[in-house]
């Protein structure tokens, strides 16, 4: 058998194993197949769920029988009778509104009241109360092309009743034909037999109407085993599909890089704007607070200090941004290869090459502080310094808006232009991450490949098995290569 140690050899001697003692019907087969694969390291199969289903496999066969006729026919009596136990209940009023099953001396028992839908069958039992033989319009349980028994109950009955008759021995007779011949009205082969008893005397129903049910149900039997021969083979038919080896998935996978630049970059100038715009309307909403000369002239001064804080801080933003969509999707790669590369482990680490967009938000920042500057100047003298001051913060205002629209244009324009940068970071990112997998598992790979040849070659030896063809040798690479 197969072990870990030394599993070439061990598998040649698994191989020889197998391929000699041949056993003798498909089920085993597939038993001493399974029982082969579990002992190989890392199939493919799942060899427990398939063994579970071999375990039902080998359940004995239970033939279906069901028990159908009129109301009150006495069906539960007939069924407790043949049993010799009081299985079902019995009543002088209808009590089996439903259908009902028991499983007593190998068989499926069903007593299915008429009208109702049938379980499926291999053999049926007509109970017929033979003073009411069934209707033509009844609706049965249909007997599934399995043989079907009639028994007539109630002959007690229908004699006393026959007794102020002329002839109530012929009548009686005359009831049993024509409940026999309604009974083959609702038969396609006619009636594998029939007998007549009352179901309460379990005695005579265990030595008269026994034997005649016990004949006709070998029929049954051999339908249900015939069944359970179509059942195995599309088992065993199922299992040899199951051994074919999974498409071998192309390696390395293709990672697309492009696309994910540009939506890293696109996170990273979102953040910028958004860190742009809550940094300028805080210094907008100190403006509006001012209401004197002085206060102002403080403030334009410290713009250029302002706009190169929110110029700094946005392109800070923009790399936080950026990074952080990259180990996003550095993570999604690794799940990608690691989908592909069933042998590898992933890395400990999936941080992202270090990424500098070298994007000067400064310089971007003292060339708008000018612009505002120009417009709301801070050393003002003379009449203009008679002005109102509201009229001075408005102009400051909007200044300071224009440059920091003009601000956020130019830093969105200089971060896009590292898209180059990002797609690099990318591609050097897949790379070191593909090359720590293929390293990481390369021990794996060797292993998996001689359990892929080991497999392939049991899949080989099993179908030729379980399909009783020869199937052809496949080629497989030699195992010490590897
Ligand atoms: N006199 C007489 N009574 C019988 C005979 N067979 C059954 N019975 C009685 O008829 C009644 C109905 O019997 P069940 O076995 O419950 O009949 P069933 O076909 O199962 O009836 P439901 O399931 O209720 O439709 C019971 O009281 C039985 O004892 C018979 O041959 N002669
Ligand atoms: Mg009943």
């Amino acid at each position: 058998m197969w072990s870990s140690d030394d599993p070439v050899a061990s598998w040649e001697a698994w191989l020889r194993w197998l391929m000699m003692e041949r056993p003798s019907s498909a089920l085993e087969r597939a038993a001493r197949l399974l029982d082969g694969l579990a002992a190989v390291p890392q199939r493919f199969v799942d060899v427990s769920g398939w063994r579970r289903g071999l375990a039902q496999r080998r359940q004995p066969v239970v033939p279906r029988i069901v028990l159908t006729g009129d109301l009150k026919a006495g069906r539960s009596t007939l069924l407790n009778g043949l049993l010799g136990r009081p299985l079902l209940r019995t009543a002088v009023r209808g009590c089996t509104p439903v259908p009902v099953t028991v499983f007593a001396a190998g068989i499926r028992w069903t007593e299915v009241p008429p009208g109702h839908r049938p379980p499926p069958s291999d053999g049926r039992i007509l109970v017929v109360d033979v003073r009411q033989p069934l209707p033509r319009s009844l609706r049965l349980a249909h007997h599934g092309d399995g043989p079907t028994v009639l028994v007539l109950t109630k002959l007690d009955r229908a004699r006393s009743d026959a007794e102020l008759a002329l002839d109530p021995e012929a009548e009686v007779t005359e009831a049993v034909e024509v409940a026999c011949r309604r009974a083959r009205a609702h038969t396609a082969d006619g009636l594998a037999g029939k007998v007549c008893c009352d179901p309460r005397d379990a005695d005579a129903v265990r030595s008269t109407v026994w034997p005649t049910v016990h004949a006709a149900l070998a029929a049954a039997r051999l339908r249900a085993e015939a069944r359970r021969d179509q059942e195995d083979v599309r088992f065993v038919e199922a299992l040899a599909e199951c051994l074919t080896p999974p498409e071998p998935v192309p390696w390395p996978p293709h990672i697309p890089i492009v696309s994910a630049a540009r939506a890293v970059l696109q996170a990273g100038v979102s953040m910028a704007m958004t860190s742009m715009d809550s940094d300028a309307a805080a210094w907008r909403a100190r403006v509006r607070h001012v209401d004197d000369h002085n206060e102002l002239d403080r403030l334009v001064a410290r713009v250029p200090e302002a706009l190169d804080h929110i110029g700094r801080r946005a392109v800070d933003c923009a790399m936080q941004g950026c990074r952080a969509a990259m180990a996003d999707w550095a993570d999604a790669v690794v799940g990608r290869l690691l989908a592909a590369a069933s042998w590898a482990t992933p890395p400990a680490s999936q941080a992202p090459q270090v990424l500098e967009l070298g994007v000067a938000g400064g310089m971007l920042a003292r060339s708008a502080a000018g612009r505002v500057q120009a417009a709301a100047p801070p050393a003002l003298l003379g009449m203009v310094r008679l002005r109102r001051v509201e009229v001075r913060r408005s102009a400051l205002e909007a200044a300071w808006a224009d440059a920091l629209s003009e601000l956020q244009i130019d830093l969105g324009a200089a971060l896009r232009d590292g898209l180059g940068t990002v797609e690099a970071a990318l591609q050097a990112t897949a790379h070191a991450l593909t090359t720590h997998m293929e390293a990481a598992g390369q021990e794996a790979l060797v292993a998996e490949a001689r359990c892929r040849t080991a497999e392939r070659l049991a899949t080989w030896a099993a179908r030729d098995w379980l399909t009783g063809e020869t199937a052809q040798r496949p080629t497989v690479a030699p195992l010490r290569t590897l």
